[in-house]
């Protein structure tokens, strides 16, 4: 069970931060209003929320996600591979710390977005990036390794176009992921249940499991049906995924 989150309200400075998709500029103040429908998501699967200001100088600290790993047995401040986004983790350090006593980091020259991460039980998925390296992802491993988590490392490079190893990967609970066609075939996956997404619906692969229920980006019919069953709530993410982001970058959950 999550019962907190972290988030960080999108500043006006959003529009400026990293992005590799060709979807036009965001607006500011809808991505405004997409962030409080995310944060009343959040709300309404029992989180409490630690709503963080917003911050100018990082346009893209919204995405609180990339900065941190929380888990059970304690927590790991990142060093984000796009130099923009370095300052995040000493502003958000000290939040981490009046929550989280046992705290590593990752130390030059490795680089890791937490976005490369992915939770799934005792089991940690490292995906090996643009932004997240070798160097990094070992240092993870050996990090949660010795907390007693497994790990397996996975390099996207050659796979994909995404950003990050969770824009193309979620996992749900009881052994079942939502994996995009390109990373479906990588032998760390063959023994999960598959939900796969063709390229039409790429976008919609990182939704969110948190309490029970399923956070996903509205607009994917086809998720939407292989998720029946599930209790789903649809947000509007236009202006984050003009940014390159998703549902999970924009809280840290613990
Ligand atoms: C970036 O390029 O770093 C941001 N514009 C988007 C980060 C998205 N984070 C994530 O997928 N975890």
């Amino acid at each position: 069970m999550f019962t907190k989150a972290i988030v960080k309200q999108p500043s006006t400075t959003f529009a400026l931060g990293e992005t590799s998709v060709d979807f036009g500029k965001p607006d500011v103040e809808a991505a405004l209003r997409q962030h409080e429908a995310y944060c009343e998501a959040l709300e309404s699967c029992g989180l409490e929320l630690i709503r963080l200001p917003p911050e100018e100088r990082y346009p893209d600290s919204t995405f609180v996600e990339d900065t941190a790993l929380l888990t059970a047995r304690g927590a790991i401040l990142t060093r984000p591979g796009a130099i923009s986004r370095l300052g995040e983790v000493d502003s958000i350090a000290p939040v981490i710390r009046d929550y989280f006593d046992n705290i590593h980091s990752i130390e030059e020259p490795g680089t890791l977005d937490a976005g490369d991460v992915c939770e799934a039980g005792n089991h940690f998925f490292i995906g090996i990036s643009r932004r997240t390296n070798e160097h990094g992802a070992k240092q993870l491993a050996g990090i949660l390794n010795s907390l007693g988590y497994t790990t397996s490392l996975i390099d996207i490079r050659g796979l994909s176009n995404i950003l990050h190893l969770k824009s193309g990967l979620a996992y749900l609970s009881d052994r079942r992921l939502v994996i995009i066609d390109a990373l479906s075939n990588q032998k760390e996956f063959s023994d999960y249940d598959q939900i796969r997404l063709n390229s039409n619906e790429e976008y919609a692969a990182n939704c969110l499991s948190i309490n029970g229920k399923i956070l996903m980006a509205s607009g994917y019919p086809a998720l939407e049906r292989e998720l029946e069953g599930y209790s789903i709530i649809s947000l509007d993410m236009s202006e984050f995924q003009k940014m390159d982001g998703g549902l999970s970058c924009l809280s840290l959950r613990f």
